[in-house]
């Protein structure tokens, strides 16, 4: 399985963000990917390769091209030092720009669309590393850590070429995601995440939401309480798979976050480290192509063993 990689993320390094009034030290640091290139190394992916430069108007035929213009020029004239919180284009206060915001963000977008031009011609599983992740990223806004919406570019890539359901796993509904698709019936939407009455992002991710107009019925939400064990998120996971098997997309989008491991800092789901690897069978048994998109996973210790227990039940089925 090819890995898409580049070291760029590394440049956008936020100092800290602020939760209930107080700075709190950044969560989605850049150790994460250190941790799961490691990983990844000491466990035979070798075939780790660099993206290729996209255009930019992949990320404007999504996101409003004046929230990307505000992107790029606001970090362009941040001094090294300087970090910038909300304004107009940014909903929470996770989510700060840095001079090195737009060039790292542009790049997780280019990992993303590098690894869907690969699975669309051919490839049986790719992993695109992305970092800043993107699911919360919407049309004109920035949040939860995210600026272009990585997996939404991406599915939008691979909608030209057939149907596409994207899976979202991260412990967090991924409202970007939803957005962009709710009127839409060409790619499918399905996500299981914590309660968001309790758990970021708080506006979506309701049972009730389904999708509208040409989109009815292509979006689904599964909401979990906190706590949830390994035994009932296969539960879930059992049934968002079946959906997906009816809906017969010619491709799968995995948005993986992993932060629903029970010893994530920011998460709250009880999953154990082992459960990754049957995650990653149970996806595989859908025979799809399938593009798996980083997104959240906090534990920086134990990120890497879980990405690669993931990828290797993925790829069991080959
Ligand atoms: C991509 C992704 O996983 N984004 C998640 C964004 C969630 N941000 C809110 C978490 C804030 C938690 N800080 C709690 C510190 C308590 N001392
Ligand atoms: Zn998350």
């Amino acid at each position: 399985m090819k890995i898409i990689h580049s070291n760029i993320h590394a440049k956008h390094n936020p100092k800290y963000e602020i939760y209930d009034g107080k700075k709190e030290p950044y969560a989605e640091k850049k150790a994460r990917i250190e941790s799961i290139i490691t990983a990844l190394r000491n466990n035979n992916f070798n075939e780790i390769v660099k993206p290729k430069e996209f255009s930019a108007s992949h990320i404007t035929s999504l996101h409003h091209s004046a929230y990307f213009n505000f992107i790029e020029y606001r970090t362009r004239h941040l001094n090294d030092e300087e970090d910038f919180y909300p304004s107009y284009f940014i909903m929470d206060t996770y989510t700060p720009l840095t001079k090195y915001t737009f060039i790292a963000a542009k790049e997780a977008v280019d990992i993303a669309l590098t690894g869907a031009e690969l699975i669309k011609n051919g490839e049986k599983y790719i992993y695109s590393l992305c970092r800043p992740p993107g699911h919360h990223a919407e049309k004109k806004s920035s949040g939860g850590y995210c600026y272009f919406n990585n997996a939404a570019i991406a599915a939008d890539y691979l909608s030209s070429f057939g149907k596409v359901a994207i899976l979202d796993i991260d412990f967090h509904h991924g409202n970007g995601t939803q957005n962009f698709f709710y009127e839409r019936s060409d790619v499918y939407y399905i996500s299981i995440h914590a309660d968001p009455s309790v758990r970021f992002p708080y506006i979506s991710g309701f049972k009730n939401e389904m999708g509208t107009g040409k989109g009815k019925g292509y979006t689904k939400n599964y909401p979990l309480p906190l706590k949830t064990s390994d035994d009932e998120y296969k539960k879930t996971l059992l049934k968002a798979l079946k959906n997906i098997d009816s809906y017969s997309p010619k491709f799968l989008l995995v948005s993986a976050g992993f932060d629903t491991y029970e010893k994530d800092p920011i998460g709250g789901f009880a999953l154990t480290k082992g459960f990754y690897k049957e995650i990653g069978e149970l996806i595989s048994k859908l025979e799809l192509p399938t593009l798996v998109i980083q997104e959240g996973g906090y534990h920086v210790n134990d990120l890497g063993y879980i990405v690669v227990n993931f990828l290797q039940g993925l790829n069991s089925n080959l």
